[in-house]
């Protein structure tokens, strides 16, 4: 069988998470709109007869401003380490020469695939000017146009991955899906909602912590901590009443119970830790590196 490790390269929202979502058919990965969502580097374990592929996604490639930065580019760092095969994403409609400074930059050596995404966004002119724009460049000998949002075949999308890995047994059993705790996709479905549902920079400021997580006959008891740098986003976070923590548990719980296929009771509690981002022991604590 083939079997080995495909890790998702690009600049912010290219669609990688969209991508690892695809390829599982389960939310692994969060996604929105905003820049900079993904902080970790998420395993992804598609297993099927023929192959065992490990796909993971990454944060986007950017310039570290903070600490918390420098941790999302060591993810990157050590997937660019292990690859067998190098998925190199881009969105259409973004600039290509910075993409290019980046891909170039990357100086991989093995295989690569360039995947031009969200072609649902682009006439069919501009797909093949871009196609052909990328064509020369050492990283593209091989190119997919795919879009995540609407999904990938094995035909299309997945076989010519496969065939450029080596030969080999399977790393993970053929029932894992993922190498992280079940608490980690807990706290990235919460940390989504606050994405989704609060404005401007709190969503950058904000870490989300498991404390309690407890099987019980009937349902899941979570117990939550959303940190936040200031007493004025931690305000705002609880809104009028308390309307926005609980629009952010409502919405969180839902997702939590599909990914877990169970009942949740879902307690969430704002605390402010101020300058939690550059601090070595909070990042740890909050599961941002060693
Ligand atoms: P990442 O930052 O590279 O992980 O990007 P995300 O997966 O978080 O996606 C960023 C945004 O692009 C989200 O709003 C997605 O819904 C959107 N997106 C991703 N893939 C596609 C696609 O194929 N077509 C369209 N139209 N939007 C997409
Ligand atoms: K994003
Ligand atoms: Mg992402």
């Amino acid at each position: 069988m083939k079997a080995g490790f495909v890790n998702i390269f690009g600049r912010p929202n290219a669609g990688k998470s969209t991508l690892l979502n695809a390829l599982m058919g389960e939310k692994l990965a969060i996604v929105s709109p905003k820049v900079q969502t993904t902080r970790h580097r998420i395993k992804a374990i598609l297993t099927e007869k023929e192959y065992q592929i490990i796909f993971s996604d990454t944060p986007g490639i950017i310039e570290p401003q903070y600490k918390l930065h420098e941790k999302m580019m060591q993810a990157v760092k050590s997937a660019l380490e292990d690859a067998d095969v190098a998925l190199l994403m881009v969105d259409i409609n973004d600039n290509r020469e910075e993409c290019d400074q980046i891909f170039s930059a990357l100086k991989l050596k093995v295989p690569c695939i360039l995947v031009i995404n969200k072609i649902d966004k682009a006439s069919k002119e501009k797909i093949e000017e871009t196609v052909a724009w990328f064509k020369d460049k050492p990283y593209a000998k091989n190119i997919l146009t795919i879009s995540a949002l609407a999904g990938v075949d094995y035909e299309h999308f997945i076989k010519p991955i496969a065939d450029l890995l080596p030969e080999g047994a399977p790393f993970y059993d053929t029932d894992e899906i993922s190498d992280l705790p079940t608490k980690f996709f807990v706290s990235e479905l919460i940390r989504e909602k606050i994405y989704e549902l609060a404005q401007d920079e709190i969503p950058y400021h904000t870490a989300v912590l498991i404390r309690e997580f407890k099987e019980k006959q009937t349902l899941v008891k979570i117990i939550a901590d959303i940190i936040v740098h200031r007493e004025t986003q931690k305000m705002i976070l609880i809104g009028e009443k308390g309307s926005m923590v609980k629009k952010i548990g409502t919405a969180a719980r839902k997702d939590i119970e599909a990914f877990l296929d169970r009942k949740v009771f879902l307690e969430l509690f704002i605390k402010v830790k101020p300058k939690w981002r550059d601090n070595e022991l909070y990042l740890k604590e909050y599961g941002y590196g060693a």
